[in-house]
């Protein structure tokens, strides 16, 4: 029997909902409009659309089940993690009003199997929880980004999510040894044995990975940890130009031992961060171009930095190093800041986009003609992962259906043989301009490998293949 609650305020609910009900508990299928809401608009605010319901399942079967009922009615499905995806891709395209499926309950744990390193753990568990059972456990777990407490470890699978510290440990498809997921047909395919080699066909794991919710829906994964490397130290170092940040960063990967980040800002970005953040300016004059880097080890990584640092000879104002975990977050803020130090100036286009790294210095000069050419008023601000040649750049100040500067940003990086997107996906944001990175034969595969698992494109319509 359905209590009251479940009528809602548009009068009673569809008989989808009802159904649904049945299956993962009634509080857990949301239909009124104010508590659909806070699923229905992505974290810039750039993209929104309504959905017909929100449902979450606390369990694999519970999504299968939802599946096969929402295809008995036909209706597509939106999946969402920690709906901090930075692409549009996890919440509702406007008329689509999908049943939008949140894994937020999908949040179980094991125990990290010790001697190999590895643990299974739901789709809906944040970053955060996985990092800290690694921890717990004596190992670490490499990926890191900002989002890290909303951000789940199903919506990084499905992203291939990139962060802070793929120059030494690769992406989140790195780190994945296999994955469980339900298909549009509700069935469910599972590789959670943890097996390090395993070379019988395709790997159907890593072809969800990147996948953004188009192939499947992602419901527990088998992680590979690292060992942990509790010694660090971080140096923000101030450099005349981009294309020094680049040289710099490049002898640290040759000499330094332990390199686990190494990344990029510049003082337009920095003076944004210490004003949105009231942060001390970190050094006492202003430099073009900052790169922070960070080493890591089970012993002192410092002494490899400081010969490097010692032979760059650079002034005292221009370099700033911290060892203890106090001072080694002080200088971080001022890069990880960035992301909500912008979002403080209006909604951003974001293009988050990769170059070659000895097209990088080139194209950041590019980028900044470019920009103020599609939008002469708009503010640009640039950050990034040098050491993965990524760059991040925000533009605010166009309206949120003005694709022009996109446009204008995204034929450059093609035309400089990059990469429309490097770590964020492709999501709603950018489906319309895949041709620029992926060739015909290829898009045709990918056409072909979507119609193979989700003939009737109900899952995630409009993402990464746009109307395929
Ligand atoms: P959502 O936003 O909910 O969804 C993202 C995509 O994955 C959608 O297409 C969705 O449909 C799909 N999806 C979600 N869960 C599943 C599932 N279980 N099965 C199938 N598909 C699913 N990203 C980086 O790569 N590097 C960074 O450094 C980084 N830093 C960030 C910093 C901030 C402050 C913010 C707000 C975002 C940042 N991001 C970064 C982007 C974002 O955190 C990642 O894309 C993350 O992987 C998204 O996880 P999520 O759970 O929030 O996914
Ligand atoms: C980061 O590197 C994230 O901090 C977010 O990928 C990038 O805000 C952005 O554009
Ligand atoms: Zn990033």
């Amino acid at each position: 029997m359905l209590g009251a609650g479940f009528v809602g305020k548009d009068g009673p609910m569809p008989d989808l909902a009802r159904d649904l009900a049945a299956v993962v508990g009634e509080t857990n299928v949301l239909v009124e409009p104010d508590l659909r809401a806070p699923f229905e608009t992505d974290w810039t605010g750039r993209f929104h659309g309504p959905a017909l319901m929100v449902v979450r399942p606390g369990a694999t079967d519970e999504v299968a089940e939802v599946v096969r009922r929402a295809a008995d009615e036909g209706v597509p499905i939106v999946v969402q993690g920690g709906n901090t995806g930075l692409v549009g891709g996890g919440v509702p395209a406007p008329g689509v009003a999908p049943l939008l499926l949140s894994t937020v309950r999908l949040t179980r744990l094991d125990q990290v199997d010790t001697a190999a390193g590895q643990l299974t753990v739901g789709a809906g568990v944040t970053l955060g929880r996985l990092q800290e059972a690694a921890d717990r456990a004596g190992w670490t777990f490499p990926v890191d980004l900002a989002a890290r407490d909303s951000a789940t470890v199903g919506g990084m699978v499905a992203t291939n999510a990139g962060g802070l510290k793929v120059v030494r440990y690769g992406p989140m498809r790195s780190q994945v040894l296999g994955v469980e997921a339900v298909l549009a047909n509700g069935t469910v395919i599972s590789r959670l044995g943890g097996l390090m080699k395993d070379n019988t066909g395709y790997d159907l794991s890593q072809l969800l990975v990147g996948s953004e919710g188009t192939l499947g829906i992602v419901t527990a994964v088998r992680i590979r940890l690292a060992p942990s490397q509790p010694e660090k130290v971080v140096a923000l170092l101030g450099l005349p130009a981009t294309a020094d940040c680049v040289e710099v960063a490049a002898a640290m990967r040759r000499r330094v031992e332990g390199l686990e980040a190494a990344e990029l800002f510049f003082q337009d970005g920095l003076d944004l961060v210490v004003r949105h953040a009231g942060l001390p300016a970190p050094m006492s004059r202003e430099w073009p171009a900052y790169l922070l880097v960070e080493c890591a080890g089970a012993a002192d990584p410092s002494e490899g930095l400081f010969e490097l640092l010692a032979d760059l000879d650079l002034p005292e104002a221009a370099t700033a190093v911290a060892t203890d975990p106090a001072g080694r977050q002080r200088l971080w803020a001022y890069r990880e800041r960035h992301t909500e130090a912008i979002a403080s100036l209006g909604v951003p286009h974001k293009l988050d986009v990769s170059v070659p790294l000895d097209a990088l210095a080139d194209f950041e000069r590019r980028v900044h003609g470019v920009v103020s050419g599609a939008a002469p008023a708009a503010t640009l601000v640039l950050f990034g992962h040098i050491g993965d040649g990524n760059l991040h750049v925000n533009v605010v100040g166009p309206p949120d259906d003005n694709e022009t500067v996109d446009d204008s940003v995204l034929r450059l990086v093609a035309d400089m043989g990059g990469s429309i997107s490097a770590e964020h996906g492709v999501g709603r944001a950018k489906a319309r301009w895949l041709s620029l990175s992926r060739t015909e034969s290829e898009l045709a595969v990918m056409r072909a490998v979507k119609t193979a698992l989700d003939p009737s494109g109900r899952f995630n319509p409009g993402v990464l293949l746009g109307d395929w």
